[in-house]
């Protein structure tokens, strides 16, 4: 029954391909290269990821929509370096039936051009503004880069795309860093580590003025963008026409943000946790937060069991999400093993000894350490277990990407740390453009850009043209 077991942090991409599928999480083998099937194990973590991240918005003035799937390829069209970025990573309707389509659809790769010719219906005046949604939807984008589980799909699903308009650059600007306080916040609460950095011009989302990133840096060295907060100024508003009165009776243009997570935000929680045993999930946000399983002794089975079944019923009173795992074709070990794989943050053992002694054995799934506690104590050694696993994980996930974040000042050195993959490099830069892409070519690696979450002045000299430096650049090879 045992299945092999990759390494988390030595056949990073095998192991998470194989923890997906092992632990119920998605099925990657549907007969459509870059779709996958949300299981229901999965499925459930999905939900609670989810329902932090839908929180988050409502509680924040974002009103839920649902805009339509197809896109007329006269609405994409219409904003100039979106449509050149986008058109060819869209999957087209061409047909109806039998009959070939005036205008083709595209199946959205992201929402801005769905929104906008709705925007501009529905905005007169300035009492119409700020305006504020968001919607959880799947996206379409033909990646020519090779497809991966989750975290580069070309069924993207649960993409959380949130847009924004406003009556002033400002306003936007200010939407902007507050949505990297959302992000922020939703990162922290499961625990997963970042660095925010403001996206060099030509790694911009297309037809944004700026965009920012949250990237992860995974077990193998490489960065995953987990998250983009994008200002678009007025780009699509002047593109769509999309004005509105101001109090003085004049027309304007609207100016506008969006902002998007997609089931990267999951697989973020699952890379950033995970061990060799499997992944390990936040008690937020397991599905089974306790797993009970009893450890019998020949003769005391009933007794055990019974016990198991009682402390089961006493959490799920308190209230916790519970698994009482009675199987009685598997041994102990095997069902530590099925839960482990699985995350689940907190196995209850019962044994003979543990009845005896009027105790239950705590393991916790990330240390694997355990723990006594008294059978009439077990929803507050419960309780105060979760916590700890909480804010461990997340003080271990930082602490192991902050000491692979190096500050460098010469190019050697920025490359020779890059080509053994040992994590994310800042290096002082100058800011030009030509010295961002020589960088990149002299390291064999991606630019992240400017930090967005420490703002500091940076001595030293541009590790290309050593002119003055005007910040830090971020370098990693990516995903
Ligand atoms: N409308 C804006 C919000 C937008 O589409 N932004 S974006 O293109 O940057 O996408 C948002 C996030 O989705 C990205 O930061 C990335 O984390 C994720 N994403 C992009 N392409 C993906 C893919 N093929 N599979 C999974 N996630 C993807
Ligand atoms: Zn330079």
């Amino acid at each position: 029954m045992p299945v092999k077991r990759q390494k988390w942090n030595e056949d990073f991409g095998e192991w998470f391909r194989d923890v997906l599928i092992n632990a119920g999480i998605m099925d990657y083998r549907y007969p459509i290269k870059g779709s996958g099937v949300w299981m229901p194990y999965g499925f459930k973590i999905r939900k609670n990821v989810l329902q932090i991240i839908r929180d988050l918005l409502d509680n924040t003035g974002h009103d839920e929509t649902l805009f339509p799937l197809l896109i007329p390829e006269t609405s994409l069209a219409q904003e100039a370096a979106h449509v050149k970025s986008f058109e060819g990573e869209c999957f087209w309707v061409t047909h109806g039936g039998y009959d070939k389509l005036k205008v083709r659809y595209a199946l959205r790769p992201t929402s801005e051009t769905v929104i906008a010719p709705m925007l501009k219906l529905w905005i007169r005046s300035h009492a119409d503004l700020p305006m504020k949604m968001y919607q959880v939807v799947n996206v379409f984008r033909h990646e020519t880069k090779a497809t991966r589980p989750i975290i580069r799909m070309r069924e993207v699903a649960t993409f959380k795309e949130a847009h924004t308009c406003h009556t002033t650059g400002e306003e936007a600007e200010k939407q902007v860093q507050d949505a990297i306080g959302l992000y922020k916040q939703f990162f922290d609460s499961v625990g997963v580590p970042y660095v925010v950095s403001r996206r060099p011009e030509w790694d911009k989302f297309a037809g944004a003025l700026y965009t920012t990133a949250f990237d992860l840096l995974c077990p193998d060295g490489r960065v995953l963008q987990i998250g983009t907060v994008h200002n678009l100024g007025q780009n699509f508003a002047k593109a769509f026409d999309i004005t509105y009165e101001t109090k003085e009776g004049n027309q304007e243009h609207i100016w506008t943000t969006s902002y998007g997570i997609s089931g990267r935000g999951i697989a973020a929680v699952l890379i950033a946790h995970g061990d060799d045993n499997g992944i390990v999930l936040p008690p937020r946000i397991a599905p089974i937060q306790v797993a009970v399983v009893p450890v019998p002794y020949k003769g005391k089975e009933e007794e055990v069991n019974q016990a198991c079944s009682d402390v089961a019923d006493t959490l799920r009173k308190a209230g916790f999400c519970v698994e009482l795992d009675l199987r009685s074709e598997l041994t102990p070990g095997n069902k530590f093993y099925y839960w482990e794989l699985r995350g689940v943050p907190i196995r209850v053992e019962i044994g003979p000894r543990d009845l005896a002694n009027g105790v239950v054995t705590l393991v916790r799934r990330d240390s694997l350490k355990k723990q006594t506690c008294n059978a009439s104590d077990v929803v507050c050694g419960v309780q105060k277990l979760a916590e700890e696993i909480s804010c461990d994980l997340k003080t271990n996930a930082e602490a192991w990407m902050k000491k692979r974040v190096y500050r460098v000042n010469r190019l050697g050195e920025a490359k020779s740390l890059l080509k053994r993959k040992a994590g994310i490099v800042e290096v002082p830069w100058c800011g030009k453009d030509e010295c961002g892409h020589s960088l990149e070519e002299a390291v064999e690696a991606r630019l992240l850009g400017f930090p967005e979450d420490t703002k500091e002045k940076v001595e030293g000299k541009c590790v290309v043209c050593e002119e003055q430096a005007v910040n830090v650049v971020r370098v990693a090879v990516a995903y």
